[in-house]
């Protein structure tokens, strides 16, 4: 009997019918689909006994296939599908269907990606549908009612209409064409070009899935930074493979436009934008390209920014380069993603100023297959930064906000920081333009005309590891990335929920633990790094650890003296009038609030401000003890996250539960070296006491100047 037992239990554990704790790499993401408990298995078995399917191309299909695959993994049953609409069916088709049609369900306003999921009785028999106008809604949908299933929600009174709010939601993957990941830390980039296009790793499939599952309809396959070669013919072949393997996920490909390909793979003597020859090279290419891959979605551009080739080399504007390419791409439906993250070398202007001087003034003088691609804040995706002063600025144009997943500034894939609080602070800042209440959200998606391009790009932290994101918790912001392009209304925290609970599983004391170590941990990188509005204070090159001493480099705004102006009589760039006055760039609401040090919030103080070593804080201490306080809490949020998650341990699967315990030990020791050499540098610089109560660092300056990390990864070539 023992025995036999023994076999059941065997046989149910591989066929993955009983929950189980099994070793888990991480590569399934939030798409486990472990069986739901046997109290809910019942219910979901039955909404779903059958499977009407209107399949009317491969992206349905693809739809269909990821429905059956979520149903099985997490009821073990696979409901036949059946051309009568009996009870307890699933229905799911496109609009075009007399079946749905004859529905009446609100499709109308939904566009190409919008859904509806609705339970209905039809003839007496209770019924759920998922419907959409195209394919790709289907798809949208599918992943809905899964979600529903996979945090354990009720899917007898479905009621749900939903559609993107943005039309772009896109990775920009900083991948070089050796595979090498610019800021990179999960390895190397996924694709594997060489053996394209002749062998399809099944891994292309699965990151199409992860995508689709969260709305991400393009991909970026190259760096910003770019590389002229990936235009050739030979490497369109390897581009068209992967677009292909995309394309059922309802997936585009884009593409980096090296702004000098012409004359790098043209044999052209220039690429002055306004050059017949230049314009024909580009309108060439792109029907090339059109011709290879017909849905190809458009190029990225890094222009005259960071050493890059750009319009500027001949003396036109970034509207003049913008649009030439827009051009050559208009014929076929393709769109241009300019970025607006420019600073130039001899520019002695501060570098948060640099974009909106030079992109402002340009408002109106895109053409309409032109977005602007600007960053969350005006320096670089640093933990803090206030928004980006062009969203609100440009009316007449076109912008996307682009995020970092990548954690370059935040402690790479070991430091555990949920970053949805951090895109939800930016996207709910208020612009006051043109009006009070206009948030970041707002600017962004809301077409400046009727159908314009609207999007949100993020830049990707994927690659070859066997979890993708070089950690546990990365994952969550992939995923995040994919909620707040769908909608930049979102709130971090309903995200954060749900990723838990489809990634980790678990009951409801394991979700709440999670998302106690989530909720507070950008803000511990934040204190622990660059707190009170400091920024851009790592070390040089690889940006791996602090070096807010560092002041040799070769252009001004690449040192972080810049940045935080410690002397001894204060700390803090003064952005205000008797600064760089780039206050002047935000609406006057908001110049004004940040205008004075008494009005500016404290987390955004020495952004704005140089303030003395005995300025007064809120909290009755000085600006020095302050800092003090936020260095030390930082550490302590990190200590308390690893309370947290030893309070898991039998709760989690062991393998991961493992690498999350190893990562937290790395971020505490990483945490307390950015503690101590700031408090070493600043107080070299303060010459203000430790006051009782503080710990020493445990090593002199000097000792942290010479820390060397020239292998860290990531580091740009
Ligand atoms: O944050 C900086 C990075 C560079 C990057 C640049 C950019 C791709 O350090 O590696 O280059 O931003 O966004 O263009």
């Amino acid at each position: 009997m023992r025995l036999l037992l023994g076999w059941i239990a065997l046989v149910l554990t591989v066929i993955g019918a009983v929950p189980q704790a099994r070793a888990e790499t991480g590569y399934d993401l939030w798409l486990r689909y472990r069986p739901v408990e046997p109290e809910y298995r019942e219910r979901y078995a039955t909404a779903f006994r059958y499977l009407t399917f209107y399949v009317r191309s491969e992206v349905g299909e693809t739809a269909r296939v990821a429905l059956l695959d979520g149903l099985y993994g997490m009821t073990g049953l696979v409901p036949p599908p059946s051309d009568r609409i009996g009870a307890n069916t699933l229905l799911v088709g496109t609009a075009d269907n007399p079946v749905i049609a004859a529905l009446n369900l609100p499709l109308a306003g939904l566009g190409r990606e919008g859904f509806v999921i609705r339970s209905l009785t039809i003839d007496g028999h209770r019924v759920t549908v998922i419907a959409a106008n195209q394919e790709v809604g289907l798809l949208y949908g599918v992943f809905r009612l899964l979600r529903q299933i996979q945090i354990r929600q009720p899917v007898d009174a479905l009621d749900i209409a939903d559609a993107p709010k943005l039309q772009v939601r896109i990775l920009n993957h900083w991948d070089n064409l050796d595979r090498y990941v610019e800021r990179g830390y999960a390895g190397q980039s996924l694709w594997d070009w060489q053996k394209l296009p002749g062998h399809l790793d099944p891994r292309y499939t699965d990151y199409a899935r992860a995508n689709a599952s969260i709305g991400i309809n393009g991909v970026v396959l190259t760096n910003v930074n770019a590389n002229a070669e990936i235009l050739k013919p030979v490497w369109l072949e390897k581009v068209k493979a992967l677009a292909g393997v995309f394309r059922p996920w309802g997936i585009r490909v884009y593409l980096t436009a090296r702004f000098s390909a012409p004359i790098e793979i043209g044999g052209l003597k220039t690429a002055d934008p306004l050059d017949p020859a230049v314009q024909a090279w580009w309108k060439a290419k792109a029907d090339e390209i059109y011709r290879v891959i017909p849905d190809f979605g458009g190029f990225l551009v890094k222009a005259n920014s960071e050493g890059q080739p750009g319009p500027a080399d001949y003396k036109r504007s970034h509207a003049e380069g913008a649009n030439m390419l827009a051009d050559a791409l208009a014929p076929h439906g393709g769109i241009v993603m300019w970025r607006a993250f420019v600073y130039a070398a001899e520019n002695p202007e501060d570098r948060a100023k640099q974009a909106y001087t030079e992109f402002q003034p340009l408002d109106g003088k895109f053409r309409d297959n032109v977005i602007v691609q600007v960053k969350n804040g005006a320096v670089d995706f640093q933990p803090r930064e206030p928004f980006h002063p062009l969203f609100g600025a440009m009316p007449r144009t076109p912008l996307m906000m682009e995020v970092q997943l990548t954690k370059e500034y935040l402690g790479f894939a070991t430091h555990l920081a949920w970053l949805g609080p951090m895109w939800e602070e930016v996207l709910q800042s208020d612009t006051f333009r043109p009006k009070a209440g206009t948030t970041v959200a707002d600017v962004i998606d809301t077409p400046v005309r009727p159908g314009a391009v609207t999007g949100m790009a993020g830049v990707a932290n994927i690659g070859s590891d066997i979890n993708w994101t070089g950690s546990q918790f990365d994952q969550a912001n992939w995923y995040a990335f994919g909620r707040f392009a769908w909608d930049p209304d979102s709130k971090a925290d309903a995200i954060a929920q749900d990723w838990a609970r489809m990634t980790w599983g678990g009951d409801a004391q394991t979700v709440e633990a999670i998302l106690g170590m989530m909720r507070g941990s950008r803000e511990a990188v934040v204190d622990y790094m660059t707190p009170l509005g400091l920024a851009h204070l790592m070390a040089t090159g690889h940006h791996y650890g602090p070096g807010p001493w560092v002041s040799d480099l070769a252009r001004p705004e690449w040192n972080p003296v810049y940045y935080h102006k410690a002397d001894a009589s204060g700390i803090g760039f003064d952005r205000t009038k008797t600064g760089s006055d780039a206050l002047a760039q935000y609406a006057a609401p908001l110049a004004k609030r940040w205008g004075a040090p008494d009005t500016t919030p404290e987390n955004l103080l020495l952004w704005f401000h140089h303030v003395s070593w005995d300025h007064k804080m809120k909290s009755g201490r000085t600006l020095w003890e302050e800092l003090l306080t936020h260095y030390d809490r930082g550490v302590a949020s990190v200590a308390a996250m690893q309370a947290r998650w030893e309070g898991l341990k039998d709760r989690v699967d062991h393998r991961r539960w493992e690498e999350v315990r190893d990562f937290l030990a790395i971020q505490h020791d990483e945490a307390k070296w950015w503690r101590d050499a700031s408090i070493a540098y600043f107080q070299s610089v303060s010459k203000r006491p430790l006051p009782a109560g503080v710990a020493a660092p445990a090593h002199d300056l000097d000792w942290y100047k010479a820390i060397d990390n020239r292998y860290a990864p990531g580091n740009g070539k």
